[in-house]
């Protein structure tokens, strides 16, 4: 292999996202955002999510921060309060800035069981009241490169001379590696940048070769210095995990429920205008989503 990392990240923390009951009739296995690992900056949350009709998330608001939904199995309708409609499949990409203000339900949009992974990145203090924006990549146009039985789709940043289109706000990166028995990875990450590795399928071994395999819905915090992280797949099935990384925004978060801001008075601000339907709220006051309507009371 040609890249070559000089100091490559230890495993430091290790936890096991079991499931838990979300939104409504939903279940997430969450890591980060979790009691015991509230925020590992600029993460917020980190949820597995899984949900079948008629559980979903119906409506409720976001400000400060970003999420990032990336389907794994069956579609997603998400809805918003400026009339922002749209269903994610399996493979796709939303990457939704919720800024100043957004109202929204996501709701399963198959039958069966609709899976995937929703991120929560926080917004920098300059960011947190910027115009709502989505980046909504369809799988087809997720940049993939694949070598020495090394697959990796790049939903944020570079892996394999391959780059990711979608803009970052809070400089992140985010892969998804598929491993098949007996291959190996180097893959540099900035050394000043928070990272973290969730297992998806199979087992892998992570930072140093000896070290024990790691098995499915496991998230690993990589050692806060080094330049890149080194993964193997030494079992007989394939390996699939995510590797994310960001800058850490290193300012104080105030978080309450769905809103993340850098004070109390500004959450006080924001329960407010969310109250009020002002300063990027006003669309809120009579709208109801769809879904809502067709399950709701
Ligand atoms: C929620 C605030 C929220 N994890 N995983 C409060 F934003 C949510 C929420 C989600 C969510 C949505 C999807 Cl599609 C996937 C998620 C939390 O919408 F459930 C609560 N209680
Ligand atoms: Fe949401």
């Amino acid at each position: 292999m040609s890249i070559v990392i000089k100091e490559p990240r230890t495993v430091v923390r290790k936890f096991l996202a079991r499931p838990q009951r979300e939104g409504v009739g939903a279940t997430v296995r969450r890591s980060i955002g979790r009691f015991e690992l509230k925020y590992f900056d600029p993460f917020l949350v980190l949820d597995e999510f899984s949900v079948s009709a008629p559980a979903g998330f119906p409506d409720h608001p976001h400000r400060g921060f970003e999420t990032v939904t990336y389907m794994l199995q069956g579609a997603v309708t998400h809805e918003d309060f400026e009339g922002h409609k749209g269903t994610i499949e399996a493979g796709d990409l939303q990457w939704m800035t919720a800024g100043r203000g957004i109202v929204h339900s996501e709701m399963p949009a198959g039958q069966g069981t609709q899976k995937g992974l929703q991120l929560w990145i926080n917004l920098s203090s300059k960011d947190k009241m910027i115009e709502p924006r989505y980046q909504e990549i369809t799988s087809k146009d997720i940049s993939e490169a694949a070598k020495d039985g090394i697959k990796v789709r790049i939903i944020a940043g570079e892996a394999l001379g391959m780059k990711s289109p979608v803009y970052t706000r809070t400089p992140t990166m985010y892969l998804d590696f598929t491993l098949n028995p007996g291959s190996h990875i180097q893959q540099p990450i900035p050394v000043s940048w928070n990272a973290f590795v969730y297992i998806l399928e199979g087992e892998g071994i992570f930072g140093n070769s000896r070290s024990s395999p790691i098995t499915a819905h496991h998230l690993l915090l990589l050692g806060g210095s080094g330049d890149g992280l080194e993964a193997w797949n030494k079992s007989s099935k394939s390996l699939r995990f995510i590797l994310v990384g960001g800058e850490p925004l290193g300012e104080p978060v105030v978080q309450f429920g769905p809103f993340v801001m850098n004070s109390q008075e500004e959450i006080d601000q924001t329960v407010e205008d969310y109250e009020n339907c002002t300063n990027g709220f006003e669309k809120a006051r009579q709208w109801k989503s769809e879904s809502t309507t067709v399950f709701g009371s």
